[in-house]
């Protein structure tokens, strides 16, 4: 039998059934990015505790960070962000609906790894995570041999969109700030092709409001700095009907999120995007939204 690493050495090199991973210009432009990405507001957080995020926070944070001496303050504000991305990622777990060690499940666009883990931690159960990045795939590889699951924990180059896993062979998918680099309507059939009946999905993204017409300038801002293209928050909906999916619960979480960037925005490892979030925010051009789920398709 192949170990892991075999199996991860022959994938990187064809892909899925020899097919390419990267199919179109604008993939390869994107796993271009990823691959190049090494943002310290990534990469610091991600060291606070070894869980390295590609989403963004929830929840209020603790205004005494932004109040200790200037070679505190700057670990503190680091030390609260992370907090607020974790607490983002618990929060999706929280909708997953129950999850048994032996099931398996789909991070779609996992990154450096960091949601894979804690999914696996909280339910004891097989995640596989898929990235059009080998850089991210091979970090996060890594991740989950430091951390000795990575039996359990696997992470593949494969597209989300085609990811030549079984038929029916998960029992949740989510998506973690990953759906604005595909079209949903590829996207959702895939995962219906993935779930059984009464499989959960979970989804958590930024989408524009289709009240206020079009991307606003802000939101057009924020698909220039990712390389990405923003979706309306009615695509999601209509994406997901077309596919089977009846969504359980819808959480607007721009509230949520507002305090993470007015943070972000003072702290040092700032990008330059904080501005872009806040305003379309702020304007209502934009929200943060989780959406959980269930395939009825047959
Ligand atoms: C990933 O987070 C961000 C995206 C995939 C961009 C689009 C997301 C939206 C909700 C619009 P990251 O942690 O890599 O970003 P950053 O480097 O800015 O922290
Ligand atoms: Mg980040």
């Amino acid at each position: 039998m192949a170990t892991v690493n075999q199996e991860a050495a022959a994938e990187a090199k064809t892909g899925m059934a020899g097919q390419p991973v990267l199919r179109s210009a604008f993939q390869r432009s994107v796993a271009a990015y990823w691959n190049a990405e090494q943002d310290p507001v990534n990469i610091r957080l991600g060291e606070v505790d070894g869980l390295f995020h590609h989403h963004y926070g929830i929840g209020d944070y603790d205004p005494a960070v932004l109040d200790g001496p200037k070679d505190l303050r700057e670990q503190a504000i680091i030390t609260e962000m992370h907090r607020l991305e974790s607490a983002q990622a618990e929060l999706l777990l929280d909708h997953f609906g129950p999850v048994a060690g032996d099931d398996y499940l789909l991070d779609a666009g996992s990154g450096r790894g960091g949601t894979s883990f804690m999914a696996s931690q909280r339910f004891g159960c097989h995640v596989d995570g898929v990235s059009i990045s080998e850089t991210q795939v091979e970090f996060a590889r890594a991740q989950a041999e430091q951390r000795g699951v990575a039996d359990r924990v696997r992470f593949h180059f494969r597209n989300m969109l085609d990811t030549g896993l079984p038929a029916k062979s998960r029992q949740v998918i989510w998506t973690n700030e990953t759906t604005m680099y595909v079209d949903l309507g590829d996207l959702y059939r895939e995962f219906a092709r993935l779930l059984p009946n009464g499989g959960r999905y979970v989804c958590i993204t930024g989408c524009y409001n289709d009240l206020t017409g079009g991307r606003s300038r802000a939101v057009s801002q924020i698909d220039q700095h990712y390389t990405c293209n923003i979706h309306s928050r009615g695509r999601y909906f209509k994406a997901l009907a077309e596919s089977g999916f009846v969504p359980i619960s819808v959480i607007d979480l721009t509230p949520d999120t507002i305090p993470y960037w007015e943070l972000r925005a003072q702290s040092s490892v700032a990008t330059g995007i904080e501005h872009a979030f806040l305003t379309a925010y702020r304007e209502g051009s934009f929200h943060y939204l989780l959406i959980a789920a269930d395939y009825v398709g047959r």
